[in-house]
């Protein structure tokens, strides 16, 4: 049996890569310091899993920014905007591809997209294929690497993005092209950087298939077929010692297991973490020249792994396979947890006792593969460590709470409920709230500058008192307030002056939650978050933000929106307990924020605002599972939301995803104001609204906050008009289509008296309302 992860965090234990990334892009750092400590940092990670004693240790695992940026460059995929040069793909064009770069003074290239990769947090640089796309090897990355490793004695595992998921996970330029049309020219890519692996000494290549794990129509499942049929070929008469891994993760194969199972390769590795129940089917039906990798400990979670339970499911793939045909490993890369659990000296060691890093799960893979060669009398005390800290979990009082699950036990459809529908609540709302048409407002937080930062930083290390700290925060929100008016916004927010990362913020005062001091998980390129912890029933002991939406409504006569962060997405943010189900974690958090909403409507606040950005990004893989996951999701929204009394209005904003094709789940969150990015495929959005006859309030984000550019008043009024060709304006709102956290103060105020402005332009042109 062999010992085996997919991948491993890249930052480095206290973000080494991502200072030096961010110290590279400030000119304070040559190309060639970067290159050297990005290789020091391959060289740590490379030791460390060789001395815990994995021996399917995986190279190109590594990326400067992305992994499926790599590709791009490995199969020579710029697009031609950034004017490369057609040679080697250099750092320059790397990183002007992913963050955009200065043509001239002006002349800004944006930068490629980025989404979502699969369900976790983690954002990738999205391909983009033009009709008559070319391919050709244009980067060595992942033999230098491989090389790399053999020069430090380790024999690694090179890892690849497959050609099918790298197609699949891109667009094209052209509406009707399809991707699979160019698989015959890429190909001939992949042939080549296999053949140069094998040269270099390679024996075993790791390709990802993620995508196999999706719904997938029947050409896609035949490319499959083929490109792998062609590859094997390929192996066969250039490098026969050369051996194939592929890997799958993020869950079951289903319908896809059968094909996969036969293809031409060597071992197909199998997320039995997600998809348990696949394994039975793959031990019955591998053929004998196929291995499986079982992905056993958990790569999204954050847990210790059950010793007893994985070696009861390996033992089982032994038997049926024998030792020569099974690796143990991951679920998935450990990318998506953080790297020491050792570095949390505040916890106590009960609780780190509870939790496993990438570290930690690096070390539990290589006992559990040692019990299964050598037997398990060679890791007793480790298994009885591991028993004694599963069963303090099971019976911690520090988990359970009496009163949690009495409040879950009360929970019922009516309080989910909104006493009226929305035509009703409607006029009630208005009453109070004297909005003009097209009322502006803006999503919640303003800039973010180093001074806030830095007390932030200063109260939290004690160096500021909480007097100075609130006096510092009590004069940000009087400034914010202070433009807002000034500006002319219609709905005023308090700014989050108070808040860093808003999961974090609400985890620091729920119970239940606990947050780290370096767990870290990229997010993208540079930029990282510590999501929390939940570990226990999660409560809310008092409130939260009521007394600074209370002190913002104080300093106006306009309205002020409370701002909030919803259930689904804290728990999307975080990593949640495995001991219940997502759903039951999912109604306490939504509980505990019904209350802060319900505290909120007391002290007099008209409008709240609760946010739910990751809302989509929970949505199961498979299509066939969304009903279940819906009903509880969003029934957890509502049950937060939708307890107040008629006349105090509901916002929502969701971000970060596409929409047009959730229109009615939108719907049924019934939120009298929904406020949406819609920059990026705004038309597709607005024509989904429009055929569903989406009911309720709609604020499209017209100001793209992810850019530095300050639209003029014209640019607004313009797009404007073309929203109203489109949807009514009795039903809109005008709004930027994000926070404002990361931009800058001299953007964000010629760029909303702009936005304001232009409606009032616009307003004063509709004819007038009865
Ligand atoms: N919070 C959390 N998850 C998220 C987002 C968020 N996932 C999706 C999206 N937003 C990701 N976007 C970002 C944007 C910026 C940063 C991280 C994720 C970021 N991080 C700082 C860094 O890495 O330097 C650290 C921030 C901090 O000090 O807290 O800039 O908003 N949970
Ligand atoms: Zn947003």
């Amino acid at each position: 049996v062999q010992a085996m992860i997919p991948g491993y965090p890249r930052l480095g234990a206290r973000r080494e890569l991502k200072k030096a990334l961010e110290q590279f892009w400030s000119g304070r750092l040559t190309e060639t310091e970067l290159l050297e400590q990005a290789s020091a940092l391959r060289k740590q990670r490379w030791q460390l899993q060789h001395q815990a004693g994995l021996t399917h240790i995986p190279s190109n695992d590594f990326s400067l920014y992305d992994h499926v940026l790599d590709t791009i460059a490995l199969v020579g995929a710029v697009p031609r905007r950034y004017q490369w040069n057609g040679g080697l793909v250099d750092l320059h064009t790397y990183f002007a591809m992913a963050r955009g770069m200065e043509k001239d003074q002006a002349n800004a290239v944006p930068a490629m997209e980025m989404t979502k990769w699969f369900d976790t947090n983690y954002h990738y640089i999205v391909p983009e294929f033009e009709p008559g796309q070319a391919f050709h090897l244009a980067s060595r990355k992942p033999v230098d690497e491989f090389l790399e490793a053999k020069a430090l004695g380790i024999q690694s595992c090179p890892v690849l993005l497959g050609p099918l998921s790298f197609l699949l996970l891109g667009k094209t330029t052209q509406s009707g092209m399809s991707q699979l049309a160019l698989l015959d020219a890429l190909l001939p890519v992949y042939e080549e950087i296999l053949q140069a692996l094998a040269q270099a000494g390679a024996e075993w290549v790791q390709i990802d298939e993620p995508c196999l794990v999706l719904d997938l129509d029947e050409a896609t499942r035949a490319a499959y077929q083929s490109a792998y049929t062609r590859l094997a070929a390929q192996r066969a008469a250039q490098a026969p010692s050369l051996h194939i891994l592929l890997a799958t993760y993020f869950g079951d194969l289903r319908e896809n297991l059968p094909l996969a199972l036969q293809l031409p390769i060597d071992a197909l590795h199998l997320d039995l973490v997600r998809a348990p129940q696949q394994l039975e089917q793959a031990l019955e039906q591998a053929p004998s020249s196929l291995s499986l990798s079982l992905g056993l400990v958990d790569g999204r979670n954050i847990w210790l792994t059950d010793f007893e339970r994985v070696l009861t499911v390996a033992s089982q793939a032994v038997q049926a396979l024998g030792t020569e045909r099974v690796l143990l490993g991951a679920s998935c890369s450990l990318l998506h947890v953080p790297i020491d659990v050792m570095q949390e000296t505040h916890l106590d060691e009960e609780m780190r006792s509870w939790l496993a890093f990438a570290r930690q799960k690096v070390e539990e893979i290589s006992l559990l593969t040692r019990a299964l060669n050598e037997g398990r009398e060679t890791i007793e005390a480790a298994l009885q460590a591991n028993r004694q800290a599963l069963e303090s979990k099971r019976s911690s009082a520090r988990i359970h709470t009496v009163e949690v699950a009495r409040n879950v036990q009360a929970i019922t459809e009516q309080m989910a409920q909104r006493s009226q529908p929305y035509h009703m609540r409607k006029g009630r709302q208005q009453a109070g709230l004297k909005l003009p048409l097209l009322p502006t407002t803006t999503l919640g937080s303003y800039p973010q500058t180093a001074d806030v930062r830095a007390a932030r930083a200063a109260y939290k290390s004690h160096k500021l008192d909480q007097n100075s700290y609130e006096a510092f925060l009590k004069q940000g929100i009087e400034e914010v307030i202070r433009f807002q008016e000034e500006a002319g916004l219609d709905m005023l927010v308090h700014g989050e002056v108070e808040r860093g990362d808003m999961v974090e913020y609400f985890g620091e005062y729920l119970t239940g939650m606990l947050l780290t001091r370096h767990g870290w998980v990229q997010s993208y390129g540079s930029r990282a978050v510590r999501p929390p912890i939940i570990y226990g029933d999660v409560a809310r002991p008092g409130q939260i933000t009521v007394e600074w939406s209370r002190f913002a409504q104080s300093l106006t006569a306009r309205p002020i929106r409370g701002m909030l962060t919803g259930p689904v997405t804290i728990m999307q943010w975080s990593f949640v307990r495995d001991d219940q189900p997502r759903s039951e974690t999912c109604k306490q958090i939504a509980l505990a924020i019904r209350e802060e909403v319900l505290d909120l409507e007391a002290a007099g606040i008209r409008a709240i605002q609760i946010d739910e950005p990751a809302l989509r990004e929970g949505f199961p893989l498979r299509h066939a599972d969304w009903q279940e996951h819906l009903s509880w999701a969003i029934f957890c929204f509502r049950l937060a939301a939708n307890g107040v009394r008629d006349e105090t209005q509901i916002h929502t904003h969701l971000c970060y995803s596409k929409f047009d094709d959730i229109v009615p789940e939108i719907a049924s969150m019934d939120a009298d104001v929904v406020l949406i990015e819609a920059s990026r495929s705004q038309f597709d959005l607005l024509e989904a609204l429009r055929a569903y006859h989406y009911p309720n309030g709609i604020g499209l984000g017209i100001y793209d906050v992810h850019s530095p550019h300050v639209p003029t008043t014209q640019d607004f009024d313009e797009k404007l008009r073309l929203v109203l060709q489109i949807l009514p304006s009795e039903q809109l709102w005008v709004n930027p289509d994000c926070g404002l956290k990361t931009r800058k103060w001299e953007e964000v105020k010629p760029a909303l008296k702009h936005m304001v402005s232009a409606t009032q332009q616009v307003r004063s042109s509709l004819p007038l309302q009865t």
